[in-house]
């Protein structure tokens, strides 16, 4: 059996490498409560991704918490991230899973029923929906799809399911209703000024959210 133990709570994507601070902000945020890392920087070349990712992944080993690769596959196997994570215009997931083998973590993207159509669900860990809300971190963003898009998706990807998109803790209680299994962000964490601060803010959020799941208040 592959081992492909992963938490999807609170996922941290991040911006651009070349923002300063990136690499410490990352860890602060991880030190709040983050679960899991996406490296996300559609510019950079691959060595520049590949000697940080390098560097990334050695100090998030020591917390226990995976690095997946947005797109660069290639990068991922060089450099023995944890996964890939995949847009519907990239390479297949079948050809991430040929490349990477049986314990990499494989999570799609996924902002209309129809992509679920264009992967096999056993090449795939995980799909992250959305984008919920507009977000000015993703200019060409497909429609937003709301709480109500997000759980008809959930329930039709049959796959454990992350949610993105303008998520702040707000967002916890709706996500969580709609079916997925964490909040994936970047700016509520990136941009806060205080990565750790607005990582244990979200993840208290969402475990809230989570045992309010179990003991939900009788309506008036
Ligand atoms: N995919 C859909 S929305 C998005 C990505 C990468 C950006 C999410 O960023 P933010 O700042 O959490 O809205
Ligand atoms: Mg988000």
């Amino acid at each position: 059996m592959p081992m492909r133990r992963f938490d999807l709570s609170l996922y941290l994507v991040t911006d651009e490498i070349r923002r300063p601070g990136l690499e410490d902000d990352v860890i602060a945020a991880v030190r709040g409560g983050v679960t899991l890392v996406q490296l996300r920087d559609k510019s950079a070349p691959h060595a520049v991704v590949a000697e940080f990712a390098r560097r990334l992944k050695a100090r998030l080993d020591e917390h226990r918490v995976p690095l997946i690769l947005n797109d660069r596959v290639e990068v991922a196997r060089m450099i023995g991230a944890a996964g890939v994570h995949i847009g519907t215009r990239d390479m297949t997931p079948a050809e991430a899973r040929q490349m990477l083998g049986p314990n990499a973590i494989i999570g799609v993207s996924v902002s209309e029923a129809a992509h679920l159509d264009r992967f096999d669900p056993a090449d795939v860990d995980y799909v992250g929906i959305g984008p919920v809300h507009p977000t000015l971190t993703k200019p060409d963003h497909a429609t937003p799809i709301g709480a109500e898009g997000l759980a008809r998706l959930c329930a039709a990807a049959r796959l454990p399911a992350v949610a993105i998109g303008g998520l702040t803790a707000q967002d916890a209680p709706a996500v969580r209703a709609a079916g997925a299994q964490g909040l994936a962000v970047v700016s509520a964490i990136l941009s806060d000024g205080d990565a750790e601060q607005a990582a244990r803010r979200l993840r208290r959020a969402w475990e809230e959210a989570a045992s309010g799941d179990v003991a939900r208040p009788a309506a008036e």
